[in-house]
């Protein structure tokens, strides 16, 4: 019987971690080539692909992306495994937000395909000495998470708990409520990470905000490997010395990039794999960088 809980075991053996896509076709094509992947997806030494979620949303191939993915992640054997992203979690939802207007104008059919795929995904993947996620490591929470099996229905069981409990709370301004609804729900929690209240309001994305993200990765002390996606932080900015890896290098904006007056053609920003056991993370124009104590690498 197929194993349809929000936290799975990841694959074993030598794996390649895939951040966050966006809908960056050529970019995914030009890094599996590198990381010696064929066309369909098998690469002759075994190696098998993950993806940390995000496929969609900002980048101009998004059902091309997912149509791929999804034949990887169905192959028998699977070539592939993904973790829901925040930017899947809303087209499964159905919820509008901004860069996912494309998904919106697909016709009835192509939008239920798309659905029903991202619907079956995982939330974790883990095995003992690596894990997977798309934005935060929480053990409470995916303990939380083993027993479900629909995200759906896990997601809005969560919210209509913490908005009852909201109800019940007199004191609690609207910041309160809403960091209620991100950090109590496990599913929100997973997939776009931990908030607080900002010392100021501050204005991102032309919204004002004042709840801020919490880098919770530079606290990880756990002894396994947490490889996330979500926050789009360039390679000379990663704690790379840390066991926590994220593997979104911010290749999601390049569509920013190509709009840009005076874009030559060469992006700055990265789309990227973490190898393991090598540890070792590969960018799509061929560079790479090791991380961990890739100078004493201890990764099985
Ligand atoms: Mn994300």
């Amino acid at each position: 019987m197929a194993n349809t809980s929000l936290v799975r075991p990841l694959f074993p053996g030598p794996v390649d971690i895939v951040g966050d896509v966006h809908g960056e076709f050529d970019a995914l094509r030009d890094l599996l080539r590198l990381l010696g992947y064929r066309e369909d997806g098998i690469h002759p030494e075994g190696r098998r692909l993950v993806f940390t979620g995000d496929l969609t949303d900002r980048g101009p191939d998004n059902i091309p992306v997912v149509n791929f993915v999804r034949t990887l992640v169905e192959a028998d054997p699977p070539r592939a495994q993904v973790t829901l992203g925040n930017h899947d979690l809303n087209l499964v939802l159905g919820h509008k937000r901004a860069h996912n207007d494309w998904f919106f104008r697909e016709s009835a059919d192509q939008q239920l395909q798309v659905r029903e795929f991202l619907r079956s995904l995982p939330i974790v993947l883990e095995r003992s000495d690596l894990c997977v996620v798309h934005a935060c490591w929480d053990r409470e929470m995916i303990d939380m998470a083993r027993s479900a099996d629909d995200v759906v229905c896990f997601y809005e069981h969560h919210a209509n708990r913490i908005r009852d409990e909201n109800d019940r709370d007199p004191q609690l301004d609207d910041i309160g409520r809403r960091l209620n609804l991100q950090n109590r729900n496990p599913v929100k929690l997973l997939t776009s990470g931990p908030e607080r209240r900002a010392r100021a309001a501050f204005e991102t994305g032309g919204k004002v905000r004042q709840e801020e993200r919490v880098k919770w990765w530079t606290d990880y002390t756990d002894p396994v490997w947490c490889v996330f996606g979500h926050y789009a932080i360039p390679p000379d900015l990663q704690h790379f010395f840390s066991k926590a890896i994220c593997v979104d290098f911010g290749g999601g904006y390049r569509g920013l990039e190509r709009s840009a007056p005076g874009f030559t053609g060469k992006y700055t920003t990265r789309l990227g794999a973490a190898r393991f056991p090598e540890c070792t993370a590969i960018f799509e124009d061929g560079s790479s960088q090791g991380f961990g104590s890739a100078m004493s690498c201890r990764c099985e």
